[in-house]
């Protein structure tokens, strides 16, 4: 991707808004009724922004939402794409990157995984801690962009600490069960097999999913701070007895809504 590209689509938003976000935050699966909790300024749909990925589900949302989430200036990606649709993965960081050029400075990154961790059930939530990259394309892959960071960047605290710190302390704070672990992005589209998770598992993984890996890489390259929360829709494979479904995944992912979108809602209003 060049940055060129990246900066025609700011200059796109910019022609539609001038509002400076502090906070990016991407929605997954289980999120989607987290709009309803923001003030809103204004929304760009994707499709409007030329050379921006557009999901090829029919049906599916894509919008970015500007406004305010009590004190905090929020800018939410309803919709994102995955390398697993086609997707060169420079297109599947773009959204992150722009964010980050509209002036977020933290990006807060949310999806649906499969658990793994020790006494992991579906319904739980996961606090990201650390991630697992080498089974997923690297992002960063090609020349470098040096307008937004290091050709080789320190990956020691992607998941920073000190925003790692208030989400668990909004989770106790609300009476939210709140697991932690490692989550691993594999590219999908099939689920693993019962042989990969067990090894997985030997690797330290807790979660496994199709996302988030490489946004965080690139938000991290450059310089956002980065923090996320899984949604434990299933276990993954070998770990129950039901065939893993996407229908299954989704009601998973809606039946513990109320709690995610409460614990992301009020992490988010202490990161002013
Ligand atoms: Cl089990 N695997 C992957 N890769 N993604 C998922 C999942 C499993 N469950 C939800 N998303």
């Amino acid at each position: 991707m060049s940055y060129e590209k990246l900066l025609a689509c700011k200059e796109a938003v910019r022609k539609k808004t001038d509002f400076v976000p502090d906070v990016a935050l991407v929605l997954g699966s289980g999120l989607g009724g987290f709009a309803d909790n923001i003030k809103i300024e204004t929304e760009i749909e994707y499709k409007d922004i030329p050379g921006f990925p557009v999901s090829t589900v029919p049906g599916h949302a894509g919008k970015f939402i500007f406004g305010y989430l009590g004190d905090v200036k929020i800018v939410c990606m309803k919709g994102r794409v995955h390398f697993y649709e086609g997707y060169d993965v420079h297109d599947v960081v773009l959204p992150a990157r722009l964010m980050g050029l509209l002036g977020a400075k933290i990006l807060f990154l949310t999806n649906a995984a499969g658990g793994l961790g020790e006494g992991f059930n579906a319904g739980d939530l996961m606090l990201i801690t650390d991630h697992v990259s080498m089974f997923a394309p690297n992002p960063l892959i090609g020349p470098n962009l040096d307008e937004l960071g290091a050709r080789f960047p320190d990956m020691s605290e992607v998941y920073k600490k000190d925003l790692q710190d208030i989400i668990r302390n909004t989770a106790k704070e609300n009476g939210i069960e709140l697991k932690e672990g490692v989550y691993c992005q594999l590219t999908g589209p099939s689920y693993e097999s019962p042989a990969e998770i067990r090894l997985l598992q030997k690797l330290g993984v807790s979660a496994v999913g199709m996302s988030t890996v490489n946004e965080a890489i690139a938000a991290n390259h450059m310089g956002l701070k980065v923090c996320g929360v899984s949604c434990i829709s299933n276990l993954a494979a070998g770990l129950s007895e039901n065939p893993l479904s996407h229908k299954e995944v989704q009601e998973a992912a809606d039946k513990a809504a109320p709690l995610f979108t409460k614990l992301v809602t009020e992490s988010i209003r202490k990161f002013k």
